[in-house]
């Protein structure tokens, strides 16, 4: 872009629903836009005036416009309790609203390496304190507009105090796995990182668990000094949140689930026990 054609950019940048363009700058191909303040979540349209050139004078042509959402901060979620082995893949994961703003873009992902994305979140805003439901291979649509929209008395899966999300079809694989939130950015929000303590755990498990220590997710940072492997002392499994005795092929819900028994994330084995769910509500 040439940055000299922008001589008027009030005019050449024109919004819809009263918002107003301030200043702009040119970086390569890009223009980036300030504007007066928006207001979160509305739709806007941006057009861009023929008198914006490239860097050989030619015009912006159609089209020359395009639609977005009034910037809203992303909303920060913790992972707080999971069933990894319900019959048919009906796996239920909990989260926890710890920063307010929109759901959108979320992923709820198993594994760092050969990630796996057990859901991707809708468009929801979301209230500090709100919990989630997550039901993978899921019937029933994504409450979007209220924690109540589809109750529990026409919706018996669903948790009137929740908001019910419906995941991807690919349920939770009960072996030792890692369970992560990533935000619209790609960053991760929340990881723990899940053992089972039964057959033999998957080659992949302490190169997970070693990306989620990496990441400043998981403590202790390391094994003793060295990565954490089947090897080390401690081994990875022991500094792993520990889901063996989660029953398995059970129904949704389970008579167990894991989860949180500390109201402090201190991203530690400690911080999870498998026991009495608490679904829907905020863990004990
Ligand atoms: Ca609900
Ligand atoms: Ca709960």
């Amino acid at each position: 872009m040439d940055a000299a054609s922008l001589t008027a950019v009030p005019t050449q940048f024109t919004f819809s629903g009263g918002l107003q363009a301030q200043s702009a700058t040119v970086s390569g191909k890009d223009v980036l836009v300030t504007t007066s303040e928006q207001t979160a979540g509305t739709d806007y349209t941006v057009s861009v005036a023929n008198s914006v050139k490239d860097t050989v004078g030619g015009a912006v042509v159609s089209p020359n416009t395009a639609s977005f959402k009034g910037f809203r901060a992303g909303a920060v979620l913790r992972i707080t309790e999971v069933q990894p082995s319900a019959a048919s893949s009906l796996d239920l994961v909990e989260l926890q609203v710890v920063t307010a703003g929109t759901t959108a873009g979320l992923l709820l992902q198993q594994d760092v390496n050969s990630a796996v994305t057990l859901a991707t979140l809708p468009d929801v805003a979301v209230a500090v304190g709100d919990i989630i439901v997550v039901h993978l291979n899921g019937t029933a649509d994504s409450e979007t507009t209220a924690k109540d929209q589809f109750p529990t008395s026409t919706t018996p899966a669903n948790y009137d105090t929740a908001w019910d999300f419906k995941g991807g079809t690919t349920g939770i694989t009960f072996s030792s796995r890692v369970i992560l939130v990533r935000d619209a950015q790609n960053a991760i929000q929340d990881a723990v990182p899940f053992a089972r303590n039964s057959g033999t755990p998957p080659a992949a498990f302490p190169g997970n668990l070693q990306a989620i220590q990496a990441a400043g997710q998981w403590l202790p940072a390391d094994c003793g000094g060295e990565p954490c492997t089947t090897g080390s002392t401690p081994t990875a499994a022991a500094v792993s949140a520990d889901w063996t005795n989660v029953p398995t092929n059970n129904a949704t819900p389970a008579s167990d689930s894991v989860r949180r028994v500390s109201a402090t994330d201190t991203n530690m084995a400690a911080d999870w026990a498998v026991g009495a769910p608490s679904w829907g509500v905020a863990n004990p």
